[in-house]
């Protein structure tokens, strides 16, 4: 198939499910067209079949906000008539699923009358923040409405977003993914460890954008009650609006020295591979693509019993989970796990058995490659 693929290109996880879908879609002799104003961020190497389209905004001075969703919309049209392309598929769906809407009238309208089905992914605060805010919810509603199909990325998500916007549509969950071959515990972790810890001490991770949403001064205050019982170090994989208020927290807990922020990473599955125990004490998950990660990488993690988490974690098993700012819980579950080698072995290897059986590309991927064809018989 060819397949136009729409997506934020930065840091964050509907981005990256969107890259690594179009990586492995390409893998599978799909030609892959992204279409956004940057190229994605995991797209670091020239690859066979994936191609990618620069979405220009002209800026003029009338313009106060240039109109990017209009310019997707026809680079996204010129891009499937230029390409021949099957169908898009738009992740996260403000703006995307619009620009996609008109991209599909435009041909259809147009002199060759081509017909261009989409597929929205919602990711979860298109649908849990954003759209509900009033004025983005009426066009959020009308064009999951006017997809040819959509797909949500937990149960969680897919009845959320029945209930409060009371669409119609079918809605298929398709779960996050994640490639056990990449991400997995490699045999140069031990080495590479002593990078960031002493040879006696644990490794904690917390991985994200550094938004609200992800708490991470709560992190910040786990590990401090950790690093108390615990010696350990905590590596922040990440950046964004939140990352100055955690270092102050962590300069007047006197752990600074302890809390190493490393920054946007490329390759996170590295420093993943080298951890114990992952901290993700969100306000929110629609399903929680970095505890999914983590435990392919065999690091256990500690969440909030949130969102699509509980559909990740099996609680006692392959990870732990406390309600929303219950520091205290997360903090205890992760110091005894720390100070219990054959647990914590038996949890890594129960979470990465877990991550393979249910969330690996080879089982998922398939499931996008089906719901296609599904959409175009259905347009055809
Ligand atoms: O919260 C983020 O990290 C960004 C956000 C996004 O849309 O880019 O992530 C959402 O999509 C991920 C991939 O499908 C999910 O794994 C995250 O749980 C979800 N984030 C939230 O629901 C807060």
């Amino acid at each position: 198939m060819k397949i136009g693929i729409t997506c934020y290109p930065t840091y964050g996880g509907s981005g990256v499910v969107a890259t690594e879908l179009g990586l492995e879609l390409a893998q599978r002799g799909h030609d892959i067209h992204f279409i956004s104003y940057a190229q994605p961020i995991r797209l670091t190497e020239p690859q066979p079949h994936i191609h990618f389209h620069e979405v220009e905004v002209s800026r003029y001075p009338l313009f106060d906000y240039p109109p990017y969703d209009l310019a997707l919309a026809t680079r996204m049209a010129e891009v499937a008539e230029l390409y021949d392309l099957d169908l898009l598929h738009v992740h996260y769906a403000i703006p995307h699923s619009v620009s996609a809407l008109l991209a599909r009238q435009m041909l259809c309208h147009g002199p060759t009358r081509r017909k261009l089905p989409f597929v929205t992914t919602l990711h979860g605060t298109d649908i849990t923040l954003v759209g509900l805010d009033r004025s983005y919810l009426p066009i959020t509603r009308y064009s999951i409405e006017e997809s040819d199909g959509v797909t949500a990325i937990s149960e969680y998500l897919r009845e959320k977003t029945l209930k409060e916007f009371d669409v119609k549509n079918h809605i298929e969950v398709v779960y996050n993914f994640v490639n056990c071959d990449v991400y997995l515990r490699d045999a140069q972790a031990p080495k590479r460890r002593l990078e960031y810890a002493s040879a006696g001490e644990r490794i904690l991770v917390h991985l994200s954008n550094f938004r609200p949403v992800k708490r991470l001064t709560d992190v910040v205050e786990i590990f401090d009650r950790v690093r108390k019982e615990v010696p350990s170090k905590l590596l922040l994989v990440g950046d964004g609006p939140d990352r100055s208020k955690a270092e102050w927290l962590a300069v007047q807990k006197g752990i600074h020295d302890h809390v190493i922020f490393l920054g946007k990473q490329d390759r996170v599955q590295e420093k993943l591979a080298i951890s114990d125990v992952m901290l993700l004490p969100s306000e929110l998950e629609s399903f929680g693509l970095a505890a999914l990660e983590a435990m392919a990488c065999k690091v256990v993690p500690i969440t909030t019993r949130v969102g699509g988490l509980p559909e990740v974690i099996e609680h006692g098993r392959t990870g732990f989970m406390a309600e929303v700012g219950d520091i205290e819980t997360m903090a205890r579950y992760a110091i005894d796990l720390l100070r219990d080698e054959k647990k914590l072995d038996i949890m890594g290897v129960q979470a990465r058995a877990s991550a393979q059986a249910r969330f690996c590309s080879t089982r998922i991927i398939p499931q996008y490659e089906q719901f296609y064809r599904r959409v175009l018989e259905r347009s055809s």
